[in-house]
């Protein structure tokens, strides 16, 4: 049995690769909805649509648990998803909140995300409910996603884009930002180089797999074959950009299926 791993593109392959990392032996299917991405513009209702029709189709396989490695997604369809299915789901925001809390020292946490993670706040209460007195700066940054979904995240070329995005939190004395996006890890580079040397940055990718093994393991679910999984990648979208982007984050040689949906 498999980890279901979904995203609106190709962002949650931060995840799978941390996944890879810390637990070999599972196997994970991937979902890219890369037709429909981004999802930070659309509203609450059409995100919950997308992600129950991913979720519906990844439930075919079987799969032991389903990670929705989206904040945008986790943030509006993560209960409705816990409701329809009868496996562990994880999202990533709580992991996400989690590892900044456990690395603040200042209490002082930025938050970067789409318009959607943003607006809903979830980064605001996730913080909160661990640690009430956290003091929060967020800032939606809407073109950073769609830069990495065109492959285009190398530190130089998107220097500028992730500069001016990012302008309204520089200074702000926070020491550490949450990458609130599974799309923000491609653009670390550039992202530390404007937040400078004070600010740490805190993917959710690490705790997110943490977390899959603790209830993996808590369920007596940790694969044990000892054979290396073969992976497998779906996209809604144009495959061959997403292979691209896919092979070169994850340094292994992979196959795609596309994915026509039946629905718009
Ligand atoms: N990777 C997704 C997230 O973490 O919110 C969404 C990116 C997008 O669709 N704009």
């Amino acid at each position: 049995q498999a980890i279901a791993v979904l995203d609106s593109g190709v962002g949650g392959l931060t995840v799978v690769k941390e996944v890879m990392r810390q637990l070999p032996q599972e196997k994970v299917i991937y979902f890219g909805d890369t037709a429909r991405s981004p999802y930070g513009p659309r509203s609450a209702g059409e995100v919950q649509t997308f992600t129950r029709q991913i979720v519906d189709y990844l439930i075919q396989f079987n799969p032991k648990m389903i990670v929705i490695a989206c904040n945008t997604a986790t943030a509006v369809a993560i209960d409705d998803i816990r409701e329809r299915v009868s496996i562990p789901v994880l999202g990533v925001i709580s992991p996400g909140a989690r590892a900044a809390i456990k690395h603040t020292r200042s209490g002082i946490i930025g938050v970067i995300g789409t318009d959607g993670t943003i607006r809903s706040k979830a980064y605001e209460h996730a913080l909160r409910l661990i640690s009430p007195h956290i003091q929060v700066y967020s800032e939606a940054c809407p073109l950073l996603a769609p830069l990495v979904e065109k492959g285009l995240f190398d530190a130089d070329r998107s220097h500028e884009v992730v500069e001016q995005s990012l302008k309204p939190l520089v200074g702000k004395p926070m020491d550490c930002l949450i990458l609130g996006c599974t799309h923000y890890p491609f653009l670390t580079e550039a992202i530390s180089s404007v937040m400078g040397p004070k600010v740490t940055l805190i993917s959710s990718a690490d705790e997110t797999a943490r977390e899959i093994s603790t209830i993996l393991y808590h369920r007596n679910l940790l694969a044990t074959s000892g054979q290396l999984p073969i992976h497998q990648f779906f996209c809604s979208g144009e495959p061959e950009l997403f292979k691209k982007i896919a092979e070169s984050w994850l340094k292994e040689q992979i196959s795609i299926t596309p994915v026509v949906w039946q629905v718009p």
